[in-house]
């Protein structure tokens, strides 16, 4: 797990993010038992993470428009790409990005990403927005967990054994950013397919 602090540039992320979900907008995602995630997610790229009560899986349509997800903006991409070299990962080509919007009070309960193919690729993540506190205990759910305060343009590339790490979100606590508000964006750059 490879903290890069202040790596990307929120402002020149913002147009491309606002032109993703003007095609595919934000929607709470259900689980399988029928509860909403506290999350709004979209995404962009080849392959688009979803879930319902059918389970979780990636798709090449976004069941909401019925059409493939928008593009992965270029920008979204070469960040994605310039992060995944910094932290050893080079070559690193995501097929798919999942945007995460938090509002104060949401959170996300431990989990591990294991819908993907090839977890030889890594996982970047990008914060933007107000500050989140990260979560990430191990291979186990269970047990001591290690806390990381990302903020605004912090990246953060999981690869190797800490791919299969479990990890989360704490409740969002309230606060304001400049430009997006008292909200949290988190793109999740993945290979998937
Ligand atoms: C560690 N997102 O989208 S990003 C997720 O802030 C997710 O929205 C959180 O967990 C968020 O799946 C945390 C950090 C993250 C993302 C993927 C990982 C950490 C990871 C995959 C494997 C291990
Ligand atoms: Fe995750």
């Amino acid at each position: 797990m490879i903290l890069l602090r202040q790596y990307a540039d929120s402002a020149e992320l913002q147009s491309g993010l606002e032109s993703v979900l003007a095609v595919s907008p934000l929607r709470r995602l259900q689980t399988t038992r029928g509860f909403y995630l506290s999350v709004q997610s979209s995404n962009c790229g080849q392959l688009g993470w979803v879930s319902d009560r059918q389970g979780y899986r990636y798709s090449e349509l976004d069941p909401l428009t019925g059409k493939p997800w928008p593009s992965m903006p270029a920008v979204f991409r070469a960040l994605a790409q310039r992060a995944a070299e910094a932290a050893g990962f080079a070559g690193f080509d995501p097929d798919g990005c999942l945007i995460n919007h938090y509002e104060p009070g949401t959170q996300m309960g431990a989990h591990q990403d294991k819908d993907e193919s090839d977890f030889g690729a890594p996982i970047v993540s990008v914060s933007m927005g107000i500050d989140a506190r990260f979560f990430v205990t191990g291979p186990e759910r269970r047990g001591r967990s290690r806390a990381v305060d990302l903020s605004d343009g912090d990246v953060v590339v999981f690869g190797g054994p800490a791919r299969r790490y479990y990890h989360g979100v704490r409740k969002l606590k309230y606060s304001e950013h400049p430009r997006f508000g008292a909200v949290r964006w988190n793109l999740t750059f993945r290979k998937a397919g």
